[in-house]
Formats: structure tokens, C-alpha cells, sequence
């Protein structure tokens, strides 16, 4: 098995399967032929299915089913799982395999700040990239919160920054990769069918992020949490601890956020809620002290972050009603974040892709604070049936019958969520398409 070549001028000339023609894939595939390599993308949706209007012409593109086309190396797209059988056949052929943020990592003569985490990565992944932009640094922000790190890694040079949110599915793939700065935000159960039930596949993928570090890194993890706060990281890398405990190197006292103690910010000054967000802004200054930024733009940048769209952004208020979108809650964890820190009743719209998750403190939380539950999607019938006679649930086929049936029962001053608490792909493209959906059925809404 060949070694993943990790300067650019190795990959002439080598052949390289890349799997999967979507954002990653095609990313992937036009860096690799940018650097020469021959490059058979591939993917399982019929050819006429696939939007090529941003692939290079030097890549080789076959449809109907993923090919390994007698090539060295396979580059596989995140949503391929692991135990797929394309997989168990590239090893048998002695392929290696590279993932795509590995492949692009490779690339970066930045320092790259990496965060996983199942819930809070790309809020911090913002805040992150806010900071690095108030300190007048050259940032690109990218990975699994939309952009492939593979399409603008080399736009920035070595005075810049690269921020990187990476999930679970980019990082069981990758051989080598070496953060500067590794963040791991917690982690809660997610993804249990890519992973085929597997907690302890998922937990070590996103250990991954850690494995590689060396002297100089360091990785900043959620000290609060008991399967964050255990992972290992190799010799010489500086751990730093960050939650909502005055006891940690970054830490909060309830009212201030405290480095070693002492208050460096009031919480209320953040520009987002909650005390998930004092999390997020936690692991942020310690990302800041990491990169030996200076503290007084990232706390202005902070006073001034807004928050990510569809993470539990209030869209209009029709009749006294607020209308917020939290679409980005695609598991249940996250999604109860969200409804807990409302402080008025709500409405829920809830549901999407089944993915075998346990949403019994979901469900608790619906039971206890909802007045009324519109359940859509793949998880209608569970989430109907774990609720019980207690709560009032009202089945939709659609967003805008959710919607719709959802303005009917909030009354004046409560919340109408979209929390779903599941993925977005039984429906829709991704939680993007699934909120601006939400969005368009809110503003069409008549004025009350
Ligand atoms: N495909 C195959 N063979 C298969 C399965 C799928 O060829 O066996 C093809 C599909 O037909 C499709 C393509 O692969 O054409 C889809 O690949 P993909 O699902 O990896 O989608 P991308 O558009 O490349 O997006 C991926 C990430 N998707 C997933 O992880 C599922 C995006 O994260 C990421 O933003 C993007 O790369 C850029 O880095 C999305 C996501 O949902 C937001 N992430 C999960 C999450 O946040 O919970 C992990």
C-alpha cells in the first residue's frame, strides 16, 4: 500500500479514485487534477444526474455505480459510511485510502484549527473564524459546515489561518492529519446508523482529530464532558479544559467567562445566547491564546457575532408569534439545546430521517415545555408514539402544512420552532434546503 503523498508535486501522475460526485467529491477531484494526477470520479446516481458545471475537464467521470477503476488511491465523500462494501474491496486491492480533508490538509501552509464536536462545531467554527479575521489574519473557513476545505486551501498562504470544521464522516477516512489547533466540542450520540450502531466507531473517529498532534499543537476539549475530558492526546501536545465550571483553564462562573479564574468578559456582552454559546465562545478564546492572537478583537468580535443562520435564528413574528428556525438541529441532542434555551411555550415542528436515535430527554423536554408538537418526515410515527396521549401532536405531510398548522395553535407570545431533530435527507438536499423552506412558508404567512 502506497503512502498519501503530502506535498503537491507527489500527486503527478498517480491514479486516484475519487468516490462520490457531489461538493466533496468534486472538490477533491479538480485539486487532485490540479496537481496532475489522473482522477476517475465516480458515483452511483446515473451520469445525466450529475451537476458537472464545476468539475475540471481533466477528470474522468463515470455514473451508475462507484468505481476504484484499478487506481492506487481512493478518496472517498462523507456521506459514504465506512462499512460500505466498495470499502472492504479497495483494501482487498491494497488501495489507501485518503480523505478529503486529509488530502487537502496535506496542501496548507497555514496552520489549521480543527473542530469536531457532535453539537456547537460550526457555531464555534464561526466564532473561530471571526476572531481570526478581527486579529487581521487571512482566513478561510471551510470543511463540513459547506465548503470542501479541498476547493480554497491553497488561496491562502502562511500568514493566514484555516479553520476547519470536520465531522465524524471526514475524519474515519483520513491516514495523517495534523492540526495545529485540535477543538473537540462534546460528544453525544449521533449517526448511529452510518457508524451501524457502533458508539465506539464514532467516539474514535472524532478522537481522530487528536491522534496525529505533536509538540507545539494543542487540543482544547469540552472539560466537562467525561468521553471528551478521557480522550488521549500524544506526547507533548498542550490539553487545555474549557466548560461552564469555574474550574477550568477557561471557564465561567455563571456570569463571566474566566481564564484561569479571572473574568476576562460579562456573558451577557456575547452577541448569541445561552450557555451553550459561552461553550462555543470558551473554546474560542482558548483557540485565540493557542494561536497567540491578541485577546481585545477576538472579545469585540464576539460582543459582535450573530449567530449561524438556521441555528435557532428568528426569522419573523406574525400575531405576537416568534417564528425561529433551528433546522441545524439534526439530532436530538442539539435540537433540545435549542427548545431549552427558549424562556416562553412553543409549538415544535419536528422530524426528518430516521437515524436510529435515542430521543427519550427530546422527547421529555417536548412533553414538559410544548404546547403543541407538528410532527413531519421519517420520524413522524416514532416521535407521535413516544409522546404519548400528554402533548398534543398534529401530523403534516409538508413543510408549509407544518407551518401553517403550527401558526394556528401557537398563541400570542409563544415560539414557533422548526427543532427536528433528525437529519434532513429523507426530504431534503441538506438542513439548508430543509430550513429555507421553513423560511419561505414563515414569510409567506399572512399578517394576523
Ligand atoms: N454516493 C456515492 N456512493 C455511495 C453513497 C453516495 O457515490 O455509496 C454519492 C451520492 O450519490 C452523492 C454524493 O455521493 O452524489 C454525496 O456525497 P456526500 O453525502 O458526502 O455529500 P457532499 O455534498 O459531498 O457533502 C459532504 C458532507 N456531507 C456529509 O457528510 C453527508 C457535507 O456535510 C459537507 O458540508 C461537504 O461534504 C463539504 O465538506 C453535510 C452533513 O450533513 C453538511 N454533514 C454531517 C453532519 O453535519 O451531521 C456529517
Amino acid at each position: 500500500m502506497s503512502a498519501a503523498p503530502r506535498s503537491p508535486g507527489e500527486w503527478a501522475g498517480r491514479r486516484v479514485a475519487v468516490l462520490g460526485a457531489a461538493r466533496s467529491g468534486v472538490a477533491a477531484a479538480n485539486l487532485l487534477a490540479e496537481l496532475g494526477a489522473e482522477v476517475v470520479l465516480s458515483d452511483t446516481r446515473p451520469l445525466d444526474a450529475i451537476d458537472t458545471a464545476r468539475l475540471d475537464p481533466r477528470v474522468s467521470l463515470r455514473g451508475g455505480q462507484n468505481d476504484l477503476a484499478d487506481c492506487e488511491f481512493v478518496v472517498p465523500s462523507p456521506g459514504i459510511p465506512p462499512g460500505a462494501a466498495i470499502f472492504a474491496a479497495a483494501r482487498a486491492a491494497g488501495m489507501t485510502l485518503v480523505g478529503e480533508v486529509e488530502l487537502a490538509a496535506a496542501l496548507a501552509s497555514a496552520p489549521i484549527v480543527a473542530i469536531t464536536g457532535t453539537d456547537g462545531k460550526s457555531t464555534t467554527t464561526e466564532m473561530i473564524g471571526a476572531v481570526c479575521r478581527a486579529a487581521g489574519r487571512p482566513t478561510v473557513v471551510g470543511g463540513n459546515i459547506g465548503i470542501p476545505l479541498s476547493e480554497d486551501i491553497r488561496t491562502i498562504g502562511s500568514d493566514g489561518i484555516v479553520v476547519a470544521e470536520v465531522s465524524a464522516f471526514q475524519l474515519w477516512s483520513c491516514g495523517t492529519f495534523r492540526p495545529r489547533v485540535a477543538v473537540v466540542t462534546n460528544v453525544a450520540p449521533d449517526h448511529a446508523d452510518y457508524f451501524e450502531g457502533d458508539w465506539a466507531a464514532y467516539v474514535a473517529a472524532k478522537a481522530r482529530v487528536l491522534r496525529d498532534q505533536g509538540a507545539g499543537d494543542t487540543a482544547i476539549l469540552r472539560g466537562d464532558d467525561p468521553v471528551v475530558a478521557a480522550m488521549e492526546t500524544p506526547a507533548g501536545v498542550r490539553r487545555v479544559l474549557f466548560g461552564p465550571e469555574p474550574g477550568f483553564e477557561w471557564g465561567w462562573d455563571g456570569a463571566h467567562l474566566l481564564r484561569a479564574g479571572e473574568p476576562v468578559m460579562a456573558s451577557e456582552e456575547l452577541g448569541v445566547p445561552g450557555r451553550h454559546n459561552v461553550c462555543n465562545a470558551l473554546a474560542t478564546l482558548a483557540t485565540v491564546d493557542a494561536l497567540g492572537l491578541p485577546l481585545g478583537p477576538a472579545l469585540e468580535a464576539l460582543r459582535r457575532f450573530r449567530g449561524l443562520p438556521h441555528r435557532m435564528e428568528s426569522i419573523r413574528t406574525v400575531g405576537g408569534v416568534q417564528f425561529i428556525d433551528d433546522s441545524k438541529a439534526t439530532n436530538p441532542h442539539a435540537a433540545r439545546v435549542g427548545l431549552r434555551s427558549l424562556t416562553v411555550p412553543y409549538v415544535a415542528i419536528v422530524g426528518g430521517y430516521d437515524k436510529g436515535l435515542d430521543q427519550a430527554e427530546f422527547v421529555d423536554e417536548l412533553r414538559s415545555h410544548a404546547r403543541a408538537v407538528v410532527v413531519i418526515g421519517g420520524t413522524a410515527d416514532r416521535t407521535a408514539r413516544e409522546l404519548g396521549p400528554g402533548v398534543r401532536v398534529i401530523r403534516a405531510d409538508t413543510m408549509e402544512a407544518a407551518v401553517g398548522r403550527a401558526a394556528e395553535v401557537a398563541a400570542p407570545g409563544d415560539a414557533v420552532v422548526l427543532s427536528p431533530a433528525a437529519s434532513s435527507f429523507d426530504l431534503y438536499r441538506d438542513y439548508h434546503e430543509r430550513g429555507q423552506r421553513f423560511q419561505a412558508a414563515v414569510r409567506a404567512l399572512p399578517e394576523a
